[in-house]
C-alpha cells in the first residue's frame, strides 16, 4: 500500500489572514508530499509494509530513523490539517473537554498560555501538542522534528494521544511571519476546529479503560 496525500477539507486561502494561501499550498503540496514520497520510497527500499500509521508510530523502535521521520511527518501534517478551520469558535468546545480544560489547566486562557509559552521556548523545529494520557488526563508536551507523543518516552517527555497540535517548523509560518513565531502562535488560536478537537477528546477518553 502506498501512502497518498490527503485532500484538505477547505481551500488554501480559507485560513487567511492567520495562515496565508501560499504557505498552506506549499506546506501541503511540497512539504507534506515530500514526507509521503520519502516514506513510500523508504518502505520499498527496506521491503517493509505499514498497515496502520498509528500502530507504526506506537511501535516506532521497530523502524529505521528515516521511516520514523517521514511516518511522523505524514501523521503530524494529516493531523494538523484536520484540527484547523476558518469557522473557529470556542463555543464548539464540548462540555466534557471544557470541564477537563478547567480541571487540568484552570481555564482555556491558561491552557493557551502554557501551550504558547512552550511553543516560544521550543528550540528549533518541532511540534507542540495537547494530549490525553492513559489516565484520561490532559497535558501539553513538545516534540522535536517530526517526533510525536505516540512514539513513547524515548522521544517525548510524556506519552499520550494528541487532540491538538501546532507545527512550529519555520516552513509553517516563515513566508508570512518571518522570524516572528510569537504572532504565528497567537494567530493559531483563531483557526482551531474545536469541534474536531472535542470529538478526538471524546474518542480517546472512551478508549481509556
Ligand atoms: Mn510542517
Amino acid at each position: 500500500m502506498k501512502f497518498t496525500l490527503p485532500a484538505l477539507s477547505y481551500d488554501y486561502d480559507a485560513l487567511e489572514p492567520f495562515i496565508d494561501e501560499r504557505t498552506m499550498s506549499i506546506h501541503h503540496t511540497k512539504h507534506h508530499m515530500a514526507y509521503i514520497n520519502n516514506l513510500n520510497n523508504e518502505l520499498e527500499k527496506e521491503n517493509k509494509v505499514i498497515a496502520s500509521l498509528d500502530q507504526c508510530l506506537r511501535n516506532i523502535d521497530n523502524y529505521s530513523e528515516i521511516i520514523r521521520n517521514n511516518a511522523g511527518g505524514h501523521y503530524n501534517h494529516s493531523f494538523f490539517w484536520q484540527i484547523l478551520s476558518k469557522a473557529s469558535s470556542e463555543k464548539d468546545i464540548s462540555e466534557n473537554l471544557a470541564s477537563d480544560i478547567n480541571k487540568y489547566f484552570g481555564s482555556c486562557e491558561k491552557l493557551k498560555d502554557q501551550f504558547s509559552t512552550m511553543a516560544m521556548q521550543h528550540f528549533g523545529s518541532g511540534w507542540i501538542w495537547l494530549c490525553v494520557d492513559k489516565n484520561k488526563e490532559l497535558f501539553i508536551v513538545n516534540s522535536r522534528n517530526q517526533d510525536n507523543p505516540l512514539m513513547g518516552e524515548k522521544y517525548v517527555k510524556k506519552t499520550g494521544t494528541p487532540i491538538l497540535g501546532l507545527d512550529i517548523w519555520e516552513h509553517a509560518y516563515y513566508l508570512k511571519y518571518q522570524n516572528n513565531r510569537k504572532d504565528y502562535v497567537s494567530a493559531f488560536w483563531n483557526i482551531i476546529n474545536w469541534q474536531t478537537v472535542s470529538e478526538l477528546h471524546e474518542t480517546y477518553i472512551k478508549m481509556c479503560v
